[in-house]
């Protein structure tokens, strides 16, 4: 929770959004995204002439999805909410797609929104009124944590208390706060009081009951083949450091499914995409703050459109599923997966629960010390599994080292050979992940994780947002951007430019909406129609975009297309050269394979 301000510190607010931005700066929210509108013409003055526009600084955006994708990628970054502010329904339409793709992420963004004037006495002719909604905050009502409208200047310190902490409470969200025209510009007689701040202070985490470490030991240690699969523990630094003391201590391997970075790539026991080969072999399963409990143990069977998965895991296999996603379920989206078995179920927060966890079963001395040599040969037994992956990795690469175009495993090596020496997060990737197997993340947070919610427009703010968190910490954030996806937020890079906000960009063109040739691909074999078919409606490719030329219509430097395999070391040496010592932003754009 942030500090309290004392109210003797701050200046005098005259009007009722100056008690909005009083709250922005009690709660330390450092940047409010924004692109102007008319129904927050009061808060936007606030921020500026009574804020300073400084803590929080207003940063301009084209369009509001890139508004609120910012703040995904700051909060990931930071673990804390930047702001952004939406114009009425209009902005408030645009920026739906982030502020979803923000709940399915489940993380903190506060979204302020302007609305009416809701009297109707005080609209102005026209648009005041296709701009006004009764109410504005359903149509993000269903995928937003809370979503309040205070109706006086006295009632908006509770409700942006209440928004702040309910939005930075486990399972995180994003929050909607909507201020009426008339009180943000209502002229104030005189002060209103902030309550004190530490006196509404975050609740601590929620840890399990006994019972649920009691089972829990036993049946890991009881276990002759536990296996782990986490999601989301590493958003907290103790989550992610236990689970590999724990995966150390037990000889369990780990899988990671990569919403949020959880376990050391280099790590001998992380066998992330041998999930088939694994999970056939287990007795217990660990899953941690796994949102998608029924995909993480089945196989996706695509072939001939088919549908339904094949189960991995064995039925005499036990499941124990620890998290807090049962804390926070919607109707309106199944976003809460489908429901599956499992034999015990605890709530608790795994930053807490995992450390405790683990201090258990080091206590366990007598127990560990008769194991020792089982988990020995378990461990043996699951490196040699990883060494195989590993081969087969290195020889796919070294036999398409030369294609044309580029192979992705080519870049991903050329690029960890460019970042071996730098301190780096990956801010955003690719949606398999395949990249993490050439540049060996093993830091907390040293890469940001993946949009669950799948709306595209997703990579280019995030990393953005991310970068802005991140702009004073010496790191060098890189961003590995489909081309699709970044098609639909490309103005984000002029946000980048305006504000000297330092990425580095590699955009993977393979100029194509590719994930969807492989689904058309499959509609022609199972209808027995023309395969060949399948790039019609796909392909971004007649004529290619250039995005080294849009970097540099926003004052970028960039280079490419790269389309020699032999080109792109060079390319992107240069590149981190500019962002490492010019501190801006610099893309590459090297035309790739498809996958
Ligand atoms: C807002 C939105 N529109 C459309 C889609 C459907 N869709 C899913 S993946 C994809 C292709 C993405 O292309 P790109 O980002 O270039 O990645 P690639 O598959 O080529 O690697 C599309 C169109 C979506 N997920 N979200
Ligand atoms: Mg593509």
């Amino acid at each position: 929770m942030a500090k309290a301000m004392k109210i003797s510190e701050r200046p005098q607010p005259q009007y009722g959004s100056d008690v909005v931005v009083d709250m922005l700066k009690a709660f330390e929210i450092e940047y409010v995204a924004l692109n102007p509108g008319s129904s927050f013409r009061g808060l936007h003055d606030s921020l500026v002439n009574y804020g300073g526009n400084h803590k929080p600084e207003t940063i301009l955006v084209c369009h509001e999805e890139i508004a609120v994708g910012m703040g995904i990628g700051y909060a990931r970054a930071k673990g804390k909410p930047m702001a952004a502010a939406i114009h009425n329904v209009v902005g408030l339409q645009h920026a739906t797609m982030a502020i979803y793709n923000a709940w399915c992420d489940r993380l903190p963004v506060v979204v302020l929104g302007g609305t009416g004037p809701v009297d109707a006495t005080n609209r102005r002719p026209g648009m005041d009124w296709t701009h006004t909604a009764l109410v504005q905050g359903n149509l993000v009502r269903d995928f937003v944590k809370w979503d309040d409208q205070p109706g006086s200047v006295e009632a908006i310190p509770d409700s942006f208390i209440r928004g702040y902490r309910l939005a930075t409470a486990e399972p995180t969200g994003p929050v909607y706060l909507c201020y009426d025209v008339d009180i943000q510009e209502k002229k104030l007689g005189g002060d209103i009081s902030l309550p004190e701040l530490e006196r509404y202070p975050a609740s601590l985490p929620l840890q399990a009951p006994e019972e649920g470490f009691k089972r829990s030991v036993e049946w890991l240690t009881a276990a002759k083949r536990p296996v782990i699969i986490a999601d989301t523990v590493g958003r907290r630094e103790q989550g992610f450091r236990a689970l590999r003391e724990l995966s150390d201590l037990l000889a369990i391997p780990v899988l990671d499914r990569g919403s949020r970075f959880n376990f050391p790539m280099n790590h001998p026991l992380n066998l992330s995409t041998l999930e088939e080969r694994v999970l056939s072999r287990c007795d217990l399963v660990l899953a941690l703050d796994v949102s998608d409990l029924h995909g993480a143990v089945s196989k996706r069977n695509q072939a001939m459109g088919q549908r339904v998965p094949t189960p991995l895991l064995s039925p005499a296999a036990k499941m124990i599923n620890v998290g807090l996603e049962d804390l926070l379920v919607r109707s309106w989206s199944t976003d809460f997966y489908k429901l599956r078995q499992m034999d015990l179920s605890i709530s608790a927060d795994t930053s807490v629960f995992l450390p405790e966890l683990v201090r258990r079963l080091k206590d366990e001395k007598e127990f560990l010390k008769q194991k020792q040599s089982d988990f020995d040969s378990r461990r043996e037994e699951w490196i040699d599994l990883r060494k195989e992956r590993d081969e087969a990795l290195a020889k796919e690469t070294r036999a398409k080292w030369d294609a044309k175009p580029v192979s992705t495993n080519r870049l991903y090596s050329e690029l960890a050979g460019v970042l071996k020496s730098e301190d780096w997060v990956l801010v955003n990737g690719t949606g398999a992940q395949k990249e993490n197997f050439f540049l060996y993340p093993d830091k907390f947070n040293q890469v940001l994780g993946k949009n669950k919610g799948g709306g595209l427009g997703y990579g280019l703010p995030a990393s953005i947002g991310a970068a802005l968190a991140l702009k004073d910490s010496g790191k060098i954030c890189v961003d590995i951007q489909p081309d699709g996806d970044m098609l639909m937020t490309v103005t984000a890079l002029w946000t980048a430019a305006h504000h000297k906000i330092p990425l580095f960009v590699v955009v993977f063109s393979n100029r194509s909406y590719y994930n969807d040739e492989e689904h058309q691909e499959r509609m022609a074999q199972v209808r027995g129609r023309p395969v060949e078919n399948k790039t019609i409606g796909i392909r971004i490719d007649d004529p290619p975009f250039d995005f080294a030329t849009m970097a540099k219509a926003c004052g970028h430097w960039s280079s490419g297309p790269v389309t020699e395999p032999g080109d792109v070391g060079k390319a992107l040496r240069d590149a981190l050269r500019v962002v490492k010592e010019e501190r801006r932003l610099a893309l590459v754009d090297v035309v790739c394979q498809m996958r």
